[in-house]
């Protein structure tokens, strides 16, 4: 206590009264941890500061207004599915979902939601400050779907996040509501096929980390890169919601690849594969509420499981076709909250509601509580202007187009990149022509960033399908284009196109169904120790599916400290002189952090911070890159 209160700058400057303790608690604290980790999160945020977010470049810190406090800290989270679950096994809980009489919602806010609208950017800290409430004040809800996807990677890569300890975190705060996450089949939450064990390695830390219900798919709607998973759930004892991708469109005569005898089938075989519910990805939200009825009552009728319905606003339609499946029937729809709803996300959940006020199967919520759950995320959208798609208003091209969600606006961005902007419409017309060039496949990651880079590819050297028949042999494809060929995501439902697959192969024998050999965790083990990296379980299962990323992600921990517990603001924006912030190190450890002044760069282009560290003066020296 008296080393931390010595080197005060109020100490020695004799403005010390005697509640100073009080106020600044944080001087009964061990004077080498508060100043290890104090200079760590400060060389983050002098960083941020000088250099801008991802060496964007310094940019001003807006004056937000602080998001509404969700405050339930003294409140039990009541009984919900997950006891049900651990009550009731798979079986019988999916019994007791398919007896109900209402429609029961998933929460996609904490997934789906900002990985459609938000690039995924949406941080464990903004989560934290309202998972618990809305656990405590919608218990009702089937689940929050809050992992996998493009989560896992993006909190490694662009968040300095470990995406465990947010699954932990988010755990330990809603213990009474499922846990959902998305899961690629063989691809985990990867991009490519991983060996057999590893697939299993990661399904078992998921559920021991809290993840109940896995909904497994596949790009391709392969079955066979399904059916390793949906057994590794089963095992564990959780809800294995197998997921078919839909595509096309079921009413257009003149599109029966994809058929209403397609899905079904596709459904029967997930029920024998030992699926416990069966879910419909409509990751494009292709499905007009015509197709919805259709679909959903022909499901109702093929398999005895629940049948739960996800898709994407986009076109504008996918509230009525959500209506229309209630009609049918279905027992789980996916809505997300108001503030991240609409646009390539889920339909709002509060509009959800109030769509079913009257029909005998609309869900007891409590509104109000939505609406305050709503008031916080309007608050926190705006800390992520920056990766904002500002996608919010109806965009009927889809279904000429057939682009999933979180696609829609990242292809966008890079066909601007590649300086094709003014061409976009162009872009959107040569992606549902390379779907057809192809044969006509599903497209969802990975497989639509194939279609997507084979897109830009054909714009941006103005070729035609004709060109590619016949200038082919000279053209140097995309490699995902190639590996696609290659048959490294699987086959398509129907094959390849054969004259095309040879031209892009250059005549070479594609490797079709190729399993990767199961790794040796002992010598992955040992690789890691030999990099100095963490070898828990689940930072195995990191290493496994992103050896760079993880290893990057531990390089900048080590450097940088545990950046999760810094407010949105000052993760993206850094700090602005004269200003203060308080950070939560731990429970009981808090951290003063208060900018003082920043430097002209000396003529090696470093600047110097002046920060006060609970009180004491720290200088932080960081090289100015601009
Ligand atoms: C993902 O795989 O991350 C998706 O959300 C696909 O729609
Ligand atoms: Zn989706």
């Amino acid at each position: 206590f008296l080393q931390n209160m010595l080197r005060t700058r109020d100490f020695q400057e004799g403005l010390c009264d005697v509640n100073y303790i009080d106020r600044n608690p944080w001087l009964l604290q061990e004077p080498d941890t508060v100043s290890d980790r104090g200079t760590r999160l400060l060389t983050y945020i002098g960083d941020i500061t000088v250099n801008g977010y991802a060496g964007a470049g310094h940019q001003d810190k807006p004056d937000f207004a602080p998001a509404p406090v969700l405050d339930a800290s003294h409140e039990t989270a009541p009984k919900g599915t997950r006891q049900l679950l651990d009550e009731l096994g798979p079986e019988k809980f999916a019994k007791w979902v398919m007896d109900r009489k209402e429609v029961m919602f998933m929460d996609t806010t904490y997934r789906d939601a900002h990985q459609s609208l938000l690039a995924t950017r949406v941080r464990t800290h903004d989560i934290m400050n309202a998972i618990h409430y809305t656990a405590v004040h919608v218990p009702q809800l089937f689940s929050f779907e809050n992992w996998g996807g493009a989560t896992f990677d993006v909190a490694y890569r662009f968040l300095d996040e470990s995406p465990w300890d947010r699954l932990r975190q988010m755990r330990e705060a809603a213990p009474n509501i499922l846990f959902q996450m998305l899961i690629r089949g063989a691809n985990t939450v990867g991009y490519t096929n991983y060996p057999e064990n590893v697939v299993r390695h990661f399904i078992d830390q998921a559920a021991d980390a809290g993840v109940d219900v896995f909904r497994v798919f596949d790009c391709l709607n392969q079955l066979n890169h399904m059916t390793v998973s949906i057994d590794e759930v089963r095992k564990k004892g959780k809800l294995a919601e197998a997921c078919f991708c839909y595509t096309g469109d079921i009413m257009d005569p003149n599109r029966q690849k994809y058929s209403l005898k397609y899905y079904t089938d596709l459904a029967k075989e997930m029920e024998k594969a030992g699926a416990n519910i069966i879910a419909i990805k409509d990751m494009a939200g292709l499905l007009k509420p015509e197709a919805s009825y259709a679909l959903i009552s022909a499901l109702k009728d093929a398999v005895d499981l629940p049948i739960h319905l996800h898709s994407h606003e986009g076109g504008g339609c996918t509230l009525y076709s959500y209506a229309k499946a209630v009609d049918a029937g279905v027992d789980i729809v996916d809505v997300a909250t108001g503030a991240l709803s609409g646009g390539t996300s889920q339909p709002s959940m509060t509009s959800m509601y109030y769509a079913l006020q009257d029909n005998p199967r609309q869900p007891h919520l409590d509104i109000d509580a939505l609406e305050t759950i709503d008031r916080y995320w309007q608050g926190v959208r705006p800390y992520y202007a920056g990766v904002d798609s500002k996608m919010c208003s109806p965009n009927t091209t889809l279904y000429q187009h057939e682009m999933p969600g979180g696609q829609f606006s990242n292809l966008r961005q890079q066909a601007t990149a590649v300086g094709l902007g003014e061409r976009w419409p162009e872009v959107c017309r040569m992606y549902a022509r390379v779907n057809m060039l192809f044969g006509d496949i599903i497209k969802v990651t990975p497989s639509s960033k194939v279609v997507g880079d084979m897109t830009l590819f054909m714009v941006q050297n103005n070729l035609t399908e004709e060109d590619i028949y016949e200038k082919g042999a000279a053209l140097d494809f995309p490699q995902s284009v190639v590996d696609f060929f290659d048959g490294k995501l699987g086959i398509p439902y129907g094959g390849f196109p054969e004259k095309l697959q040879n031209i892009i192969l250059r005549g070479a024998k594609p490797h079709l169904e190729s399993h990767p050999a199961d790794v040796d965790f002992e010598k992955v083990k040992f690789e890691m120790k030999e990099k100095r990296l963490p070898t828990r379980e689940e930072d195995v299962s990191s290493y496994c599916i992103y050896p760079k990323v993880f290893s990057d992600y531990m390089e900048r921990y080590h450097k940088y400290g545990d950046l999760s517990i810094l407010d949105t603001p000052t993760f993206f924006f850094g700090m602005k002189p004269g200003e203060e912030i308080c950070v939560n190190v731990e429970e009981g450890k808090m951290l003063l952090l208060r900018l003082n002044n920043i430097t002209k760069p000396d003529a090696e282009g470093n600047r110097e911070l002046q920060f006060e560290l609970n009180g004491m003066p720290r200088e932080i020296k960081i090289h100015d890159k601009h």
